[in-house]
Parts: structure tokens; sequence; C-alpha cells
């Protein structure tokens, strides 16, 4: 070890030294007692000092050069111990064994290769006027803007919602589907790619649509893409912030009661007539929302003054970095 590691530390080349202080010429300004200027007699080179500094690296050179050699030693040893070793295993069984490592290297390579990256598109889906568009603004941003006028095309962007934390979390690629049924094939264009989907519900003015968002939520449950990839869904109950509004039980149960009426239906017609891609529930049972295949959730919220916990909770849970 170093004895003299105090001084090695400040670096190989010397500075002048104060005579009465011993301070550095570098850290003068900081020592008010130096009042000697460099250059005077006071200020003396420290030879000495940089003389056992000469003899402290040239240890340290010499001690490395040894460790070296010694690892070079054991890795020699080592190298004739395997190829022994090897020698002494029968031809077959190596070449075996070293078909098992390439398989399991090309098997692992292969995986790492084929593995598709996870999606991070969530899409807000629902009938129009349901509250898309707010709650769209209001994830990206926290602001309450309007969705005054129905959208035509989709509103979307990839962001980090704006409570969380930038650096920590992956940014969602939030799509606002407009909810009107002449644009509902553009919804069509999103499934194949969706983590998860949020469909808005009013609950305000649920009464009067709860026919058309069953509906519309009942072909979003018999999509092939929905079913095949599982794809989870949040009944979100928008609007709550109003006292008339229905709770998240009451919304859940008409929908399950008025999908229940639509499998009948339709599954009276003649299946060729109709394209929905998979029938749905349990055959013999009253339809639930548990019956599904993919997971679905009710939550409550409000786009229009901010209370979203819910949905963003929903987002962080299918959307991992
Ligand atoms: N009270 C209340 N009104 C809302 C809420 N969210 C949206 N609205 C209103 O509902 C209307 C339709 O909203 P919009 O976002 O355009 O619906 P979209 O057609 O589904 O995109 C607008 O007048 C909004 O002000 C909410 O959480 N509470
Ligand atoms: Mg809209």
């Amino acid at each position: 070890m170093c004895i003299f590691s105090g001084w090695c530390d400040r670096g190989y080349i010397p500075s002048p030294r104060c005579g009465c202080c011993e301070t550095n010429i570098n850290d003068r300004k900081t020592n008010d007692s130096c009042r000697s200027s460099p250059g005077s007699s006071r200020w003396t080179w420290p030879v000495l000092i940089t003389a056992r500094r000469n003899i402290c690296f040239d240890e340290a050179v010499e001690s490395m050069e040894k460790n070296l050699e010694d690892l070079k030693i054991v890795a020699e040893q080592w190298l004739n111990q395997g190829t022994e070793l090897v020698q002494q295993i029968p031809p077959n069984q190596l070449y075996a064994a070293i078909g098992v490592l390439l398989f399991t290297i090309l098997f692992f390579f292969s995986i790492r290769l084929f593995r598709r990256t996870k999606s991070n598109t969530v899409l807000l889906s629902g009938l129009s006027g349901s509250g898309k568009t707010v709650l769209f603004y209001r994830l990206r941003d926290g602001s309450s803007h309007q969705g005054s006028v129905t959208s035509m095309e989709p509103n979307e962007g990839t962001f980090v919602l704006h409570t969380e934390n930038t650096q920590k979390t992956k940014p969602v690629h939030l799509v606002d589907v407009p909810g009107h049924s002449r644009l509902r094939s553009k919804l069509e264009e999103y499934l194949p790619r969706a983590a998860a989907i949020v469909f808005v519900v009013d609950a305000l003015e649920f009464l009067p649509n709860c026919r058309a968002a069953s509906e519309y939520l009942y072909d979003i449950l018999t999509n092939a893409s929905v079913v095949k990839n599982k794809i989870p869904v949040l009944l979100c109950c928008n609007k709550t912030d109003k006292i008339t509004a229905h709770t998240k039980e009451f919304i859940r149960k008409q929908m399950e009661k008025e999908i229940e009426k639509l499998r009948v239906s339709r599954s009276a017609v003649s299946t060729a007539d109709i394209a929905n891609d998979f029938t749905l529930g349990i055959e013999g049972e009253v339809f639930s929302f548990t019956h599904c295949l993919n997971k679905v959730t009710v939550a409550e919220a409000s786009g229009l003054t901010g209370q979203t916990e819910q949905v963003q909770e929903f987002i962080r849970e299918y959307v991992k970095p």
C-alpha cells in the first residue's frame, strides 16, 4: 500500500508550497492566513515529495506486473485441465454436447428475434357525446378542452399521462376513435394493435342511449382481434360529477341485460347474414361480463372535472415499460 497516497491523490505534478503554512499555490486564495506572494523565497518546490511519489508509482507498476504474471499461470493451468478433460470424453458424447449447446443458443436467439414488442395503444371508444375527446385531453395534459364538434378523424397522440413522471413510465399511444355510426369502421382498423380499450358511456344520459351503447359494445366484444388477443375493456361510466349520473353498478347491470337480448336475437338470425366474429357468453346462462374471455371491468370517471384515476390505473396496468 502507498503510504503517500494523500499526496498521490493530488496529481503527479507538484505545485509550489508556502514555506510557512504548507499551503499549495492552487489553494492560496482559500487560505486567508497565508499572505506571502508566490515567487518569494517562502514558496518552495516540494522536491522530497516528488521523489517519494516516483518511488510509490514504481512500486505500484511492479505489483501490477506481478499480479498479471500470477493470473497468466492460473489461466494456463485451467486451460490444460480443460483440454485433458475434453480428451477423456468419447467423441460421440462431445458432438452431442456441442449440438445441444448450439441448439439452445439458436433457440434463445430466435425467441428474442421474433418476440413481439408489446403494444402501447389504448383506444377510447363509445357513442358520440359520451365524453371521449374531453377525456383524451384531460389524460394528455390535464386541460378541459371541450370536444364541441363531432370528430371525423381519430384524434391520437403518444404521451406520458400528464400526472406521471416522464422518465419512469412508458408513453401511451392514446386514440380517440369517433363514435358516430358511419365512422365505426375506423375502430376496426385500430383493434388489431390495441393493448386495451376504454369504452366510454355517458352516465348522465344513460337510459336513452343504453341500447345503442350496448350494441356498440357487443360488436367490440365479438370482434375477432378482441377475442383472440383477449384485449381488456374498461367500461368507463363518465360524467359522474353530476349527482343525477347513474352508478357504475346500475350501468353494468343494464348493459348486461341489453347484451343478453342482443345475444338471443342475433343468434336467431342466420350467422351468414350478420358478421359478428365470435359468439358471446356461456350458452344456457344469462350474460354477464365475467363470461367474456377478455377481462371487462367497470369504473367511474369525469373527464370534465379531472376525476380520471381509475382510467389511468387501467391504462397503466396494460401499458407497462
Ligand atoms: N358533466 C360532464 N360533461 C362532460 C364530461 N365529459 C364531457 N362532457 C360534455 O359532453 C359533451 C361531449 O363531449 P365530447 O368529449 O365531445 O364527447 P365525444 O363525442 O365522445 O368525444 C361536451 O359538451 C362535454 O362538455 C364530464 O365528465 N362531465
Ligand atoms: Mg369526440
